[in-house]
């Protein structure tokens, strides 16, 4: 098992180079502001990169969520909107498209991620039950608590080590589980939360042996597995790429592979599907699948719509097919690992292996002077920003909020900032470009000083919360 290489990558193909699989036919002019410019915007952002109006950014790395380009068929489809209240016909092409592509029986879609996440979590987490995972993300752990249960970290602990070159970083750690279930009792479990190339970990993926250890695991507990499938596809390359006995076989045939491990699955339809909003919900249970069809009416819209227009089902039916497709990974993740490769060449500290769909800047080691209540991960998207007004996002100790028992910060081991990578957007030039501005945000790391939090929202902090320079 290794990882991939751009060298390696070509030499698949004879020494021969991949290109993207598609050519451009519209594009989107930048802005390019001066560093004056951009420091009286982080100012007025109170050095928020969220807070920033992107019409001041010039290279847009916040975010691959919603931000992906469309492909002609997608807006193609887009006039194929059946804007029907209920039944629309692009719902039951959305439907077939996922249970096609992934495999699970009963669908409903959502207006993004954190609406199946609400609904998922309400539905199937009782009070003071344990909700155990492969590394926090934000939005799913919050919905988890807000619907009384506690998550529990069972992520192997190579994940939090940023040097770390375990191929499979995202894989559940069965001991801490085992001990989990001893410790509470199975019934204490509302199930597990499987995420696919765990965003907080750098976008590290989960092996195909560790999930299929983990359903004969939860088999003998008669627990169950939920699947956050958000970068599930991005995942399956990362199989066929690095674990023995997938090499021959497509994404496609990975991918469902792996789903039928999982009970459950929800979807943020913003990243691995390709369209700009949009999420679903998958279940094999038709008990489980009639109440959130139920609860779906009252948080989203019809359970043949669920807060999406016709025409964003259509666009998401037709971008499924596209995003399962083997040479759009490769060149997706192959233009990641571009980035990445030229940063490990030039000896930046990155989390290691480079993951799917961004580059993690490892903010300790750019700031080792500073404390993490400094905001490290905060202050190094802030620099990047000042440099060359490109966008990162804070991926560390404000991401991570604070813990509702004891209203403390919770203190991940990993002070990240994510170059996050939007799918079809950007070309191998704006590659170098940002490599450049890293290295120059690097070169001047020792005269930085931190942040301090000067407004703090109570629910994911993160978005909305605002700073000032120490
Ligand atoms: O942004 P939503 O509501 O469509 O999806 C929430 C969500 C769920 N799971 C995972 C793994 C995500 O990454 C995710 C959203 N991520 C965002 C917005 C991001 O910037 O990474």
């Amino acid at each position: 098992m290794s990882q991939p290489t751009s060298q390696t990558m070509g030499q698949q193909f004879g020494r021969r180079s991949w290109a993207e699989p598609w050519k451009i036919k519209m594009v989107e002019p930048l802005t390019v502001t001066t560093r004056a410019e951009r420091e009286k915007c982080l100012a007025e952002a109170g050095y928020n990169t969220f807070l920033l109006h992107s019409d001041d950014v010039y290279i847009d790395l916040l975010t691959d969520s919603g931000t992906s380009a469309m492909s002609d068929r997608q807006w193609a489809g887009m006039m194929l909107g059946d804007e029907a209240y209920a039944g629309s016909r692009n719902f039951y092409n959305l439907e077939a498209a996922i249970q096609e592509t992934y495999g699970y029986q009963h669908i409903l879609p959502t207006h993004q991620g954190r609406g199946a996440e609400h609904l998922i979590s309400r539905t199937v987490i009782k009070p003071g039950q344990l909700v155990p995972g492969n590394m926090y993300f934000t939005t799913t752990r919050l919905h988890q608590e807000l619907a009384g249960g506690v998550f529990h970290d069972v992520i192997i602990d190579e994940a939090h080590d940023p040097t770390s070159l375990h191929p499979f970083k995202g894989n559940i750690d069965l001991d801490k589980l085992q001990a989990l279930i001893d410790a509470h009792g199975a019934a204490q479990i509302a199930y597990v939360s499987v995420a696919g190339t765990v965003n907080m970990a750098g976008g590290q993926p989960v092996s195909m042996a560790n999930i299929k250890a983990l359903r004969a695991l939860c088999d003998r507990h008669g627990i169950k597995v939920y699947l956050d499938a958000t970068r599930m596809m991005e995942n399956c390359w990362f199989i066929q790429q690095r674990e023995e006995g997938h090499a021959d076989r497509s994404v496609a045939q990975i991918l469902r592979e792996f789903c039928s491990y999982t009970d459950a699955a929800w979807m943020s339809a913003k990243k691995d599907n390709l369209v700009n909003i949009g999420g679903w919900l998958a279940v094999n249970d038709w008990a489980l699948f009639e109440e959130l069809r139920n609860l779906v009416v009252v948080y989203e819209g019809l359970h043949t719509y669920g807060g999406l227009a016709g025409r964003d089902m259509e666009a998401m039916a037709i971008g499924i097919r596209e995003s399962v497709r083997d040479d759009h990974l490769r060149s997706r993740i192959g233009q990641v690992l571009y980035l990445g490769e030229l940063l490990t060449d030039w000896r930046i500290p990155i989390v290691q292996p480079i993951g799917g769909h961004a580059i993690f800047l490892d903010a300790r080691a750019f700031y080792p002077h500073l404390q993490q209540t400094d905001f490290p991960a905060q202050t190094l998207a802030a620099e990047l920003y000042l440099d060359s007004g490109i966008r990162a996002m804070e991926r560390g100790i404000a991401s991570a909020g604070r813990d509702p028992r004891t209203g403390d910060h919770y203190y991940p081991k990993l002070e990240l900032a994510r170059l996050t990578i939007p799918r079809r957007v950007y070309t191998q030039a704006h590659m170098d470009v940002i490599a450049e501005s890293v290295k120059a945000v690097w070169d001047g790391r020792e005269s930085v000083r931190g942040l301090k939090m000067v407004y703090e929202p109570k629910y994911l902090r993160f978005f909305q919360a605002r700073f000032e320079r120490l």
